[in-house]
Parts: C-alpha cells; structure tokens; sequence
C-alpha cells in the first residue's frame, strides 16, 4: 500500500466535490485559505468559459484538520458545486418518480444521446451499459480537477516544509510558442510572480499577447485550442523514487499522474524527444566540475531517481473536446448520424491543466518523500530529512554540497 492516497468523488453538476487524503504526517499546518488561493489559480486563465463565472471553488473541511494542523487522520474536504442549484431535478440522487413530472421534464431537457469525439461519451456509454451519457460525461468532466487541485496544495504544503516548490505554466498553445530561458528561473519568486501575471500563465510575455489572439480566433471560429504545459521544481532532495523496480521509477509514476489529467495526452521529462535524436555525449549532463552538471537535459531524473537538480516536465494538452461548432457524431438513441451534443465549453483550458498538472506533480514528489522520510508527524518527518541530507553531505564533502546547492 503507498503511503499516500488520494481519492476523489462528485459530479460536475452534483452538490460537491469531495477529496479524502489519507497518510499524511500530523502537525501539518493546513488553511483553507492556501487551498483556496490553488483553487482560483486553476479556475483563472484566459479562454476558460461559462462555468467559471458560476463558480467560486473553495474547500470546506469535514475531517482530519483540528485548530489548523492535521491530526494524521484522514483528510476530508468539500467543495461545492454552485451550479448545482440549477441542475437540482437531473442530479439528484432520489430514485425516478414517474408521476413527478417537473422533474421528469428537467430529466428529458438533461439526457445527452449525441455522443463527443474526443470525450469519454461513446466508450463510458458502452462500457457502463447507459442510455443517457449524462451518467458519464458528469464525471468525465474536467471539473474533477477541482479535487485535485485542493489535494496537491495539500502536497505543496509538506514539500515546502523541505524547501522544495512546484510550480506550472504554459509553454504553447496552439501553435504560439513561448520562449523561457533557463535565466527566468534564477530568481523563483520573480519567476512565479510573472507566470500569475500573464493571462495564460506564460513566462514570455510577446507569446503571451499573442496566445490570447490565438484564443480568441479559436473562438471566432468555434472550436477550442489545446497546448504544452510544463511543470518545474526548485531543487529536489537526491534519491526520490528508485531504480530498483518498475513501479518505484519516478519518471513513471510521474507520467502516469499527469498523464490521468483529462485531455493530456503525451508527458516528456527534461529534453525528453530531443534526446532521441542526439549523441550520448550530447545527450547527457556531464559532470561539468566537481559534482555540478552544466546542463539539465535530463529533467531532474536519472534511474528512476532524483539527481539534485530541478524537476522538469512537459505535458501536452489536447483541445478540448465539448466543441460549439460540433464535430460529426452520432445519436446513440437511433443509431443515426447528428451533432456532437454541446452546452457549454472553454475555448482553452491550457493555462487551468498547468495548475492541475502542478498539483499532480507535487502529489507523487509528496508521496515520494514520505516513502523515503517517513515520519507520522511533521517533527518526524522533517527530522528524517535533515539526517538524510547530512549523510548526503558528508559522503560529497562540503565542496559537493556547495557545488550540487542545496535544496
Ligand atoms: C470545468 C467544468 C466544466 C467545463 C470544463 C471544465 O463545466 P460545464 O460542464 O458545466 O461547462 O467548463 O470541462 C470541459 C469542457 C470538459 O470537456 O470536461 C472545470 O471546472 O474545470
């Protein structure tokens, strides 16, 4: 059993969303307030749609935090779903009373037959054996993120207790592509100012400008357009993860987190593709002087393992699927071709995946370091780390340590 789980419920048009976080050290300090900031983060970014204006995500908890720090037991939250109000006849969980007719009639106004291409629709309906793909689509919904991303401010909180910070931002969208020079990372907190500044989340600001014309001609024309999100850490402590089995490999367990993100579709860590491509000598960080590396090439991961430097990771995020120019499709009540069904949509949800993919990556570095540290509370935990790291910097000396930095 891994030390840390996560579970999520809710439909997008249900009462609430609910997390439970389950393994996490005691006397962790945990404020609705910071949740809540990580909340409006995902809800932000330029090109999101209807829904957002409805809504005004933030946690309540139900288990788990006593006087503001965890207690180690299970952590429960809720967010509601303001929306719900105006689905309350097609989302509630009473059996169907035919004699009902108000309901009856919002039920009939909710049911969804023309299936998505692209979304979970054609298959959920299938594999579920349901006639309204309502049963399907509610939860296939990208607004599950919402959970997640309350779960992974839950993580940022413990890996900022060892210094380390995540932080996700937009790369592409469409074929708009930023350039960020490793420079822009010199200075974190700058750095991250200027990702909350832009309107997609983007560190180049002329690919910003021009991302959000992107956007709007993607509106114009009723389609939605997808990107590349990339996620990247301050420097992680060495050894996180393992080399020893396939599925104690970070570089895995990271794909697959980021990977279960609605609509990603391929995940690259460091230089990833290029690499393919390139000589072994040009391929890797050589050890430049002493242990510093001249290069990042490899993201952060070698073995399975982290090396030290900072984690680095790409996402690419298909377009949306919900489409107000609909794909072709067809009715799964008559067999018949028709419209892809479409109520609402966001022409890009690019800049709101990077704040989930942020979540998810600081979800597995969290479960990671709780595998390697240990500890049932924060003091343990913490004092675990600081033992690991003067092994650490014993075995290299103190010109390794100064020359790998610290974390
Ligand atoms: C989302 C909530 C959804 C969409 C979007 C993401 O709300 P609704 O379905 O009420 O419009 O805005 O999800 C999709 C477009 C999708 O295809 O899943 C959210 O909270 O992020």
């Amino acid at each position: 059993m891994t030390r840390l789980r996560m579970l999520t419920a809710g439909e997008s048009h249900g009462p609430a969303l609910t997390v439970i976080v389950e393994g996490l050290p005691a006397g962790l300090c945990l404020e609705a307030e910071v949740l809540n900031r990580a909340l409006r983060r995902r809800q932000a970014g330029y090109g999101r749609g209807g829904r957002m204006k409805i809504e005004s995500d933030a946690v309540e908890f139900t288990g788990g935090v006593r006087l503001g720090l965890t207690s180690g037991a299970p952590v429960a939250l809720q967010i509601q779903n303001r929306d719900h109000a105006n689905w309350l006849g097609a989302m509630s969980a009473l059996p169907r009373d035919p004699e009902d007719a108000e309901r009856e009639a919002q039920l009939a106004l909710r049911r969804v037959t023309r299936v998505r291409p692209g979304h979970a629709d054609f298959a959920g309906a299938l594999k579920y054996g349901v006639d309204d793909v309502r049963d399907v689509l509610e939860r296939a919904s990208a607004r599950e993120t919402a959970a997640r991303v309350a779960a992974g401010a839950i993580a940022a909180r413990l890996l900022a207790s060892l210094g380390v910070e995540v932080v996700g931002h937009v790369v592409q969208i469409g074929d708009v592509k930023a350039t960020v020079e490793e420079g822009f990372w010199s200075d974190w907190p700058a750095a991250c100012a200027a990702l909350e500044a832009s309107p997609v989340r983007c560190g180049d600001g002329e690919a910003s400008v021009a991302m959000v014309a992107a956007i709007d001609e993607a509106k114009r024309q009723g389609t939605s357009l997808g990107g590349v999100i990339a996620v990247r850490t301050t420097p992680l402590p060495v050894g996180l993860g393992s080399h020893v089995q396939w599925d104690r490999r970070l570089d895995g367990r990271l794909a697959q987190a980021v990977m279960s993100i609605p609509a990603i579709k391929g995940v690259a860590i460091g230089d990833a593709f290029e690499l393919a491509s390139r000589t072994g000598h040009q391929a890797h960080d050589g050890f430049a002087q002493g242990y510093a590396r001249g290069s990042n090439r490899a993201g952060g991961l070698e073995g399975g393992m982290t090396n030290g430097q900072p984690l680095v990771l790409l996402a690419a995020k298909k377009p949306i699927s919900t489409l107000p120019r609909p794909l072709p499709a067809v009715d799964l009540s008559s067999g018949e071709p028709a419209p892809a069904h479409f109520e609402r949509t966001d022409a890009c949800a690019v800049p709101a995946a990077s704040v989930v993919a942020e979540a998810m990556v600081a979800w597995v570095l969290a479960e990671a370091c709780l595998e390697k540290f240990g500890g049932d509370s924060l003091a343990e935990f913490m004092a675990h780390f600081e033992v690991g790291q003067d092994l650490q910097s014993r075995r290299l000396g103190p010109r390794g340590v100064e020359e790998r930095g610290s974390t």
